[in-house]
């Protein structure tokens, strides 16, 4: 028998509260992240009433609205949202490369989990794919990541 204790967490965290922040660029896209992101909370036994949204104008504002809702002490866990397609735009690997970064400093300097549900893809079609159709739904993984972290964290500190 093994006697090291190992902490795993579980996809239940009852009572929590969550915050989607969500970019309005691409929103034809980022609209289906945060429908599969509320589906697999509510699934997971989060209440409806529990799960507030906030929409950033594009993803690069992402951090900042994400370090907000940190902030304010409501939250166990904060989500981001938002869909960076290369496309034609040299604007890619500035909006992807602050988004990314800023996001995991918050989570950092917070201490509470922070999801990340932004799609960096070369196209529409991978974004697509990665909104509710043949790769899953990014938005829901990352609301049930940012779930689980909860669990993890909850019982890290009452260990
Ligand atoms: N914002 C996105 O969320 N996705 C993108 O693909 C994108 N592109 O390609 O430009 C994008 N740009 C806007 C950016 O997030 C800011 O809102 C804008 O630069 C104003 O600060």
């Amino acid at each position: 028998m093994s006697l090291t204790k190992t902490y795993e967490g579980k996809l239940l965290a009852e009572g929590a509260r969550f915050c989607l922040v969500a970019s309005r660029f691409n929103s034809f896209i980022v609209d289906h992240l945060v429908g599969g992101a509320v589906d697999a909370l509510v699934r997971h036994g989060v209440r409806e009433e529990d799960i507030h949204i906030a929409k950033t104008p594009g993803a690069y504002e992402l951090p900042l609205a994400v370090q907000k809702a940190a902030a304010t002490g409501r939250y166990d866990a904060v989500v981001a949202l938002g869909a960076v397609i290369r496309g034609a735009t040299p604007h890619f690997d500035y909006v992807a490369g602050e988004c990314v970064k800023g996001l995991s400093s918050v989570s950092l300097q917070h201490g509470i989990p922070v999801g990340f549900g932004v799609l960096t893809v070369d196209t529409i079609e991978q974004a697509i794919e990665r909104a509710g159709t043949k790769a899953g739904n990014k938005g829901a993984e990352a609301a049930l990541t940012a779930l689980e972290m909860v669990n993890l964290l909850r019982t890290m500190e009452s260990a």
